[in-house]
Formats: C-alpha cells, sequence, structure tokens
C-alpha cells in the first residue's frame, strides 16, 4: 500500500512535495519555503484542504470543473469502463465504443456542420495537432507554401513547444527557443491596458485589422491559419470589444484562411453557450476542446473539425499524427458522462438564463470600488482591472502583478479562489454555482478587495 496518506500531517506532505515533485509554473525554491497548498477533497464548489479549512473554488480548478466537484456518476462511469476495457487505441485502424459515442455526441453538440473530432489528451496537444492539420491541409490542397499562423500575443494556447509557440506568453517564449519559426503574433483586444485615447470601438476594429496588416506583410498566399480564444482566458478574462471577432471572421473570410477558435476555456458552457463560438457568432473550420469537455475530472481534449477540412484531411491519405491516449475509452467515458449531466440538467441554459445574469450584475457592480477600474464578465469567467486611478485607466508604479498578487493573497485567506493575473483579479467558477453562492464569492471578494485597497494605500500604491 501506498505510504503516502491524507492523513499526514500537512507539514509533513509539505515537505516530500517540495524534495520531490516539480510543479508547473512554480519557482521549487519557493515551494521548499513557503510549502504548497495541499488539497484534500472538494464537493461542489467547495474545496477542502489538508487543514480542513473549506475555499470557495472561483477558479473552478484551472477553469475545467464546470460541473461542479464530487458527481459519482462521472467516478462510475470511470469505473465501470476500466472494468470493460481499460485501455486501447484507436491507431491502425481500431476503435472502441466510448470513442464512438462521444464523437458522434460531439458532433451533435457542435455547431452545424462540424461532424468530425481528433482526439488528444490534453489542449495543448490539441493545438499541436491544429498546427500540423492546417499545415498537411494546406499542402493536400496543393498550397504547401501555406505555413504561417498567426495568433495574438498574450492569448494562451499550452504549453508544449508548438502550443506554447502560438501563445502569446513571452515569458514562456524565453525558456526553450520558442517560437517555433511560421508564427506570427499581433496585438491582443485589451482595450483597458492597450486602448489609449481609443473608444473601445476604434480600438476593437484597430486590433482586428492588424490580422489584415498581418496577412499583407506576410503574403496572403503564405498564411495558413488564425487562432484565438473568443475570450481570452488565461491572459486576464479580456473580453474584446463587439465589433473585434466580427472584423476577424471579415479578414479570414476574405483571405481564405483557416479560423481556428480555442474553446478549451470558452467550449462547454462557460460563456453561456456551449461554444464562444456560438456566443460571438464566429463561424470557425476547427475548434480546440478539453477542460470542461470532462469536467477535468480525466484528461482528456481534441480538435473539432469542420466537414471541409475533415474531407481534405480524410483524403490525403495517413494524417501521420496522433497519441497513445488519443480517444482513451476512460476519458472518453467520463467525458461522454459528463455530457450528459451538463445537457440533461440544463447547466448550461441555466448559466445563460439565470446565474450568468445574476453574476453579472453583481461582479459588474464591483466597478465602483475605489480599487477597480474596469469589471467585465461573459458568462460564467469575469476579471477586475486594478488602479491607482480609474479615469486614466493609470497602471501601479510597483511592479505588475505586485497588488493584484497580494489581492489574490487576501481572496485566498479569506476562504475564495479568485486568482491574479498581473493586476487583474480573475474568476471562472463551476457552471453549477448557485445565487446563494454567488453571493457569498462577491462577498469574499469585497472583503478581499477592501483589505488590498487598505493595504496599497498604506504602502503607497494608490498614486497614479
Ligand atoms: N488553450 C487554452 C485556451 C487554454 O486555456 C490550453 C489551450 C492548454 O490546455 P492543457 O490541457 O494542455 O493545459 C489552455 C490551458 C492559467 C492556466 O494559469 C491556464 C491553462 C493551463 C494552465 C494554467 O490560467 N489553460
Amino acid at each position: 500500500m501506498n505510504k503516502i496518506t491524507n492523513h499526514m500531517p500537512t507539514a509533513e506532505l509539505q515537505a516530500l512535495d517540495a524534495a520531490h515533485h516539480m510543479h508547473p509554473f512554480s519557482s521549487g525554491a519557493e515551494l521548499a519555503e513557503v510549502g504548497a497548498r495541499v488539497m484534500k477533497s472538494a464537493k461542489g464548489v467547495m474545496l477542502t484542504d489538508s487543514e480542513g479549512v473549506e475555499i470557495l473554488d472561483a477558479m473552478a480548478g484551472l477553469w475545467c470543473v464546470n460541473i461542479g466537484y464530487g458527481r459519482d456518476e462521472l467516478a462510475d462511469a470511470a469505473y465501470r469502463q476500466m472494468k470493460e476495457l481499460p485501455y486501447y487505441n484507436t491507431f491502425f485502424m481500431t476503435t472502441h465504443v466510448p470513442a464512438i459515442a462521444l464523437s458522434q455526441k460531439l458532433a451533435e453538440l457542435a455547431p452545424e456542420g462540424f461532424n468530425n473530432v481528433f482526439f488528444a489528451g490534453s489542449g495543448s496537444e490539441a493545438n499541436d495537432t491544429n498546427i500540423r492539420l492546417v499545415r498537411h491541409y494546406w499542402a493536400a490542397k496543393g498550397q504547401p507554401e501555406r505555413k504561417v499562423i498567426i495568433s495574438r500575443k498574450n492569448g494562451y494556447h499550452g504549453s508544449s513547444v508548438g502550443s506554447a509557440s502560438l501563445g502569446g506568453m513571452t515569458y514562456m517564449h524565453e525558456q526553450g527557443d520558442l517560437p517555433i519559426p511560421n508564427i506570427h503574433h499581433i496585438d491582443q483586444p485589451n482595450w483597458w491596458a492597450e486602448g489609449g485615447q481609443m473608444s473601445e470601438e476604434e480600438f476593437g476594429l484597430e486590433r482586428a485589422q492588424q490580422l489584415e496588416k498581418a496577412i499583407l506583410e506576410i503574403g496572403p498566399e503564405k498564411v495558413a491559419a488564425f487562432i484565438g480564444e473568443p475570450v481570452q482566458g488565461a491572459g486576464g478574462v479580456i473580453v474584446p470589444p463587439d465589433n473585434y471577432w466580427p472584423e476577424i471572421q471579415r479578414i479570414c473570410d476574405h483571405y481564405g484562411i483557416l479560423l481556428i477558435a480555442d474553446e478549451v476555456i470558452c467550449g462547454f458552457g462557460r460563456t453561456g453557450e456551449w461554444f464562444g463560438s456560438t456566443t460571438y457568432n464566429i463561424k470557425p473550420h476547427i475548434m480546440t476542446i478539453a477542460k470542461g469537455l470532462s469536467s477535468g475530472y480525466a484528461p482528456i481534449g481534441g480538435s473539432l473539425i469542420c466537414d471541409e477540412v475533415a474531407h481534405v484531411i480524410n483524403h490525403a491519405g495517413e494524417f501521420n499524427h496522433g497519441y497513445t491516449y488519443s480517444g482513451h475509452p476512460v476519458s472518453a467515458a467520463v467525458a461522454l458522462e459528463n455530457l450528459r449531466i451538463l445537457e440533461e440538467e440544463k447547466i448550461v441554459d441555466r448559466v445563460r438564463e439565470e446565474t450568468a445574469p445574476y453574476l453579472k450584475e453583481k461582479w459588474e457592480a464591483l466597478v465602483d470600488h475605489p480599487l477597480v477600474g474596469e469589471a467585465k464578465i461573459k458568462g460564467m469567467m469575469g476579471s477586475l482591472a486594478l488602479t491607482p486611478h480609474k479615469e486614466s485607466r493609470a497602471p501601479f508604479k510597483a511592479p505588475k502583478g505586485t497588488v493584484g498578487f497580494y489581492g489574490r493573497t487576501r481572496s485566498f485567506s479569506n476562504g475564495l479562489i479568485m486568482r491574479h493575473v498581473g493586476d487583474r483579479m480573475i474568476i471562472s467558477p463551476p457552471l453549477v454555482i448557485t445565487k446563494d453562492e454567488i453571493d457569498l464569492l462577491i462577498e469574499r471578494a469585497v472583503t478581499s478587495l477592501d483589505e488590498t485597497y487598505a493595504w496599497a494605500k498604506s504602502e503607497g500604491h494608490m498614486q497614479a
């Protein structure tokens, strides 16, 4: 039996963790000094740590636990599938029922004209698939020179070499010699931080038209695709101006380049529709999916592929690509059960019609807080831009993220997982959050903002 149990003292678990476990996006030295917070169990929207402290998880894990924690049906689905067929691959002309059933279900849920899925183990893997797939598509159409993929600064598409290259996080590119060739980044539609004197509308158009400029500079005959998240998540919940996506769509259509919507966060109800593309009326050729597909209960990702692209790929010989866990039967069975619950319990409808409007009203009211300059929300993903001076939208003089990090620390202490990206506070709660739980979320967020404001004033951070 494994000696390491949930009943060890927290300090011992933390010491073992720091000694042997290297964490994503963390400093090992800091972990050794401070110790990681050990999560023990969860139910609904509440996590419990190793000290028995309950915390409202307003991030749904990492933007993924859409149906909330503790649904036995998913555990049962995994158990049944593990007993029946724990593993088989989908390479070399084989398949199995969970992969078939999940593909069919996804074709039913996806917008019209999306009848195919290529499975992966994660969002990163799926975006790596997309890089190879769009280039292979154009080669099969006799245009192999179409290789360039255009994406956005501060976009997030994953952490593998390919997907991190698509992403526009410079602090990631700095490690490991990224991006790979033939990826081009344009500016993001973040009006609060980058809009200057422009109105949101002027800015939305300017940022979208950067795509056209880039296409013309590179040469339209060399551009394969554009990729973007309908709402940027990891970049700080950047809700784009209303005219941004229509203009991006026009440009993609005009130059005949493929449009990839990265739905890893936005998919499966987060924006109040099954896909962010529906919310924004985007007509993509490919949609990256992961996270909410299984509500994070089992690792799975994939690329939903429109009929025209699927037809070309399917008739271009073998696609020499795939992962051991593409369409993993246990993950597929869990995802299928998750989709059944989302659908039968009308969770997406409730988000759109009831809980998201309720949260929106309360969240947007936070703009009156003295520390908050902008309060943005789309469905169940929200952000607050903290500022010392609302009118000028000035950043703090303290290094970026100083105040945001303090806010996050207060929030965690107040029993709320609300994160920060720089000096933006972000939330993305489970879609099953109730109105009472939304009240609690807001109450804890306000306490944390009050404490952060008092501290920022005393530290002299409120001077613009
Ligand atoms: N696309 C998007 C839009 C994502 O948000 C990925 C792709 C990659 O998925 P995988 O499953 O490979 O992680 C993501 C993941 C953060 C954070 O700090 C966000 C993600 C992952 C890790 C941290 O907000 N998003």
